[in-house]
């Protein structure tokens, strides 16, 4: 496969751009090799600078769940962007959005748009202590939140792929506001608030985490969460930037039948371009500004092409049977790993939920951030090359999940196992 044009385009990238990549995983630094350079995307493929195409299971770590380019997306896009790209005034679309986003998750009585996942995350937070008066923080290792400083602690995603423990920059004073518990250790969550009972402001959590790899909830974690928080006046915030609009349409807490105080989405609701929110209880969200003390803000909150690329994107997700399709799909890719593993002679455990999917190379299960570690990364890594080399593009970290969207058919699917036939051989020759 030829790669000379991504090669020298990262070598020159690395002259202006901090390792080459606006974002760290992109740079392929646990994988080894070198960044494919992406020039196109049509539906569930992607095609780089050398003209090698892959089927495609990242879509922009999330968003494009109904394909790249999507006809119906690019229309509704073009049309907004002949009546202007910005006003940072209301517009109508906004509203319509923001109906939409509380017709599909109920518990979101009022929500607010911001531009990324990051924002989303740290003004809920930021609600959280406003509203509760309290300081503290409980996330759980593994999860990743997005870049705030406070979030920076124990994180999953691209800190996990350098394995760092947190990052410099960080003042101490801000981290040691953050409590860390396991993942899917409601007892570890009782001691913390046995310990910080009063001054816990909120739980954060991924209800699916999806940035250690792909690690379901344990039956009963949610509604245990749940209970404590209710019990100790603090919030519990779902970060369904992954799984909003992904796991079902009303994201993780339809699936799983919770209802958070806050609601972080991302990622889906921008339909591929930059646009995410928070949203929950109205006497919450109304303490925000400008009715309330709040303060949060942003230049192109609500910016009409992204909220028209959301508004487009779950208009289509509200068509019967779509995340029956989703789930099919995701399921069969976990479930045929799983067998062409085995017959390979290669331990790998899977894990699926609606639209997304992981897995590790080892037994599992896998139900926290120290059981994802102890996965063979050599064999990931043989793994990823393989299933590059045969023409598919899998997240380069083992601490990132798979995605599957609507563009994905019967013989894409058919397609990457026969890849992952060979590329699994290629694993097996790693002891
Ligand atoms: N941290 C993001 C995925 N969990 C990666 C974002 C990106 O590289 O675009």
């Amino acid at each position: 496969m030829a790669t000379s044009k991504s090669r020298r385009l990262f070598a020159r990238a690395r002259r202006s751009i901090p390792g080459g990549v606006n974002s760290p995983v992109r740079a392929f630094g646990s994988v080894g090799g070198n960044p494919r350079f992406i020039e196109r995307g049509k539906g569930c493929r992607i095609t780089d600078a050398d003209g090698n195409e892959y089927v495609d299971y990242v879509g922009s770590w999330g968003p494009l769940i109904l394909g790249h380019a999507d006809p119906g997306v690019l229309r509704a896009v073009r049309g907004a962007m002949a009546r202007g790209t910005s006003f940072g005034a209301p517009t109508e679309a906004e509203v319509e959005l923001a109906e939409a986003i509380q017709r599909a998750v109920p518990s979101i009585e009022r929500v607010r748009m911001v531009s990324s996942g990051t924002e989303a995350t740290m003004s809920a937070i930021r609600l959280a202590r406003g509203a509760t008066g309290r300081s503290r923080i409980l996330k759980f290792s593994g999860c990743y939140h997005g870049h705030a400083d406070a979030l920076l602690v124990g994180a999953g995603s691209g800190v996990a792929t350098l394995g760092i423990p947190g990052s410099p920059g960080v003042p101490d004073a801000f981290a040691e506001l953050t409590v860390q518990a396991p993942f899917n250790d409601l007892e570890a969550v009782a001691d913390a608030f046995r310990r910080w009972g009063d001054q816990i402001a909120c739980i954060i959590v991924e209800p699916v985490a999806g940035n250690m790899g792909c690690v379901p909830p344990r039956p009963g974690f949610l509604e245990g969460l749940r209970e404590l928080c209710s019990e100790h006046g603090a919030l519990l915030i779902l970060d369904e930037v992954m799984t909003g609009f992904r796991v079902a349409r009303g994201g993780a807490q339809e699936r799983y039948g919770i209802t958070p105080d806050l609601t972080c989405l991302g990622k889906v609701v921008g339909g591929g371009l930059p646009a995410a929110a928070f949203g929950g209880r109205a006497d919450l969200m109304d303490q925000m500004a400008p009715d309330g003390p709040v303060y949060q803000a942003g230049t192109l909150s609500g910016n009409p092409l992204a909220v028209a690329a959301g508004l487009e994107t779950l208009r289509r997700l509200e068509a019967p049977g779509v995340y029956e399709k989703l789930s099919t799909a995701a399921a069969a890719l976990a479930d045929g790993l799983r067998t062409l593993a085995e017959e390979a002679g290669v331990e790998l455990c899977t894990a699926q939920a609606g639209g997304m999917f992981g897995f590790f190379f080892q037994p599992g299960p896998v139900r926290s951030f120290e059981d994802a570690k102890k996965s063979h990364d050599e064999r990931f890594r043989r793994f990823f090359a393989g299933m590059l080399e045969r023409g598919v593009y899998l997240p380069p970290s083992p601490f990132e999940a798979c995605f599957v969207g609507l563009a994905h058919r019967r013989r894409d699917l058919d397609e990457t196992l026969e890849a992952a036939r060979g590329a699994l051989r290629r694993a097996a020759r790693v002891r």
